[in-house]
Order: C-alpha cells, then structure tokens, then sequence
C-alpha cells in the first residue's frame, strides 16, 4: 500500500471492527421492521442503519483523528473537502441492503472503503448474516476469511450469472433498466437481482457471479466491493466503459473476460 499509513496495523483494526459492527446488527434484528423514508417509499433507513455508522465514525476517529468521512445516513463533523488529493476519507455504507433488512430478506452487508483522494485503498465487507468477512488491499489482492479470492474463469455471456439492481430513485423514475435485463434475458444464463450491490461485487470477486451491474448508485455502495473485484482480477468501469465508474451514472463490473461482450450487448439497449 502506498500511502503513510501502515497496512499491518490497519487492516487488523478495521477487520475487527467491521465484525464488531456485524454483531450489533444481529443483536437489533428485531428493530429491522421499524423504519423511515428518505427520498420516497423505496428509499429507507432504520435506527439500527443511523447508530451503527455513528459507532463506525466514532471508533475511526478515534484510531484516525486528522481523517475525513463520506457515509450514507449521517454528516459526520469531519466531512471531504473538495480537490484534496492527500486526504485519507473513510466511505461507509453501515448497511448495503436496508430494504432486505426491513423486510427479512437475509442478504446485506456493512461496507468500509478507505480512500487516499480518489484512490481506493482498503476495502472490506461484513456479509452479516453469514458472518463472512471479505477484505481488500490495493496492490496487495482480495481476500475471504482470510484466503484469496479470484474472479471467474467464464468468457462466453451465455454461460454467465450476472446480477444489477434498482435504486430507490431509478425505481421512481423508471430509468429502461428492464430492456436492458430483456437483452440480457435472451443472451446470459441467468440473471439475479438480491438487493445489495456490495454483496453483488463480493459474489463477482469471488467467482460466484460472472458480472454485475448497476445505475444510480452511490460511493459507498460501491467503493469497497470494487476494490475487492479489481484486486481479484476484475474489472470495474462505468456501462460504457468509462474508467471513472464512481463519477459514472452506472457500473458494469465483470470478471475480465466477459467485459467488452457485456458492453458490447448493453450499447445497443442504453
Ligand atoms: P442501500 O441499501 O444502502 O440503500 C439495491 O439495488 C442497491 O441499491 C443497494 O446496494 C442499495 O443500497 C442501493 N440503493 C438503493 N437506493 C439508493 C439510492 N437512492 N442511492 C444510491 N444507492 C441506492
Ligand atoms: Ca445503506
């Protein structure tokens, strides 16, 4: 890792951090059901999702005083300053999947990205209900559970899984994502839409899907799992191929192989 701090004691913290954070979650799975809308009906947050990131930022600022934070429910005190290249940001997601977890659907996560600017350089995700830890170093490779993950081997998109999603806001203003997954209905094996984008990008980075993608999402719902694709040997661009897929207004993630065929079968229904 190039950067000033010292991946060793890092990523041991966080780790056990992130798991930490897992066990609070399980122990409020009763609280899942009682919620609030954001934007509109789709979009929700939870107390369990509002405490959960103010003990994450409270724990970094502790360990990380002079950093800067980026997170979906709250407005830390420490938040980015603009055109800062030499800032340390933590980009927190407390749960990717809060729709999952109001309605007792099992699969959501919590996501932890530290970034040096704009540079993804640690990612980790808490799968919480399977208590699996994924970890990533940039430079340094992807991990599950501690054993390095690898994307998969699948180069034709008609023997491929891929997954994408609906954000609140896509859901509302009905982007055409649907005559995409038509296309892709017709051409890949199979399709999945499981509610959590860092999850998604976990199961590509492990193998276990061949690609997904996604519009309308936001830092934190990507940072950490893209990291952990592109140090599985994955690639993560906008739809069209644009290399800043952060800035983009979608993602198309995929296992190498399969990244221009994807595009390629996309353009013609974007
Ligand atoms: P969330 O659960 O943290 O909101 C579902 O397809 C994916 O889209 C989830 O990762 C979800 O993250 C994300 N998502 C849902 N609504 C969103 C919004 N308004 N902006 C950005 N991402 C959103
Ligand atoms: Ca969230």
């Amino acid at each position: 890792m190039s950067t000033l701090l010292s991946e060793e004691k890092i990523v041991p913290f966080v780790e056990a951090l992130i798991v930490e954070a897992g066990d609070k979650i399980r122990k409020r799975i009763n609280e899942s059901t009682s919620y609030e809308m954001k934007k509109n009906f789709a979009d929700l947050v939870t107390a369990v999702d509002q405490d959960l990131e103010l003990f994450l930022i409270k724990e970094l600022q502790n360990r990380f005083p002079s950093h800067y934070y980026l997170t979906e429910e709250t407005n830390p005190t420490q938040t980015v300053e603009k055109d800062s290249n030499d800032q340390f940001i933590w980009v927190i997601d407390p749960i990717d999947g809060t729709m999952n977890f109001v309605h007792g659907f099992n699969r959501y996560a919590i996501s932890i990205a530290l970034c040096k600017g704009e540079e993804i350089i640690l990612g980790f995700i808490l799968d919480v209900n399977n208590n699996t830890l994924y970890s990533a170093i940039k430079g340094a490779g992807a991990f599950c559970q501690g054993e390095r993950i690898q994307v998969s081997n699948t180069s034709s998109i008609n023997n491929s899984l891929l997954a994408l999603g609906f954000s609140a806001e896509q859901w509302e203003q009905k982007i055409d994502v649907v005559s995409i997954m038509t296309a892709i209905a017709g051409a890949a094996r199979g399709i999945r839409i499981t509610g959590s984008s860092c999850l998604d990008l976990a199961d590509v980075a492990t193998g276990k899907l061949d690609s997904f993608f996604h519009y309308g999402l936001a830092p934190w719902d990507m940072a950490a799992g893209s990291l952990l694709v592109q140090e599985a040997n994955g690639i993560c661009t906008g739809m069209k191929g644009e290399p800043n897929f952060i800035k983009s207004n979608g993602i198309l993630v995929t296992n190498g192989h399969l990244h221009h065929p994807y595009i390629e079968l996309m353009s013609r229904h974007v």
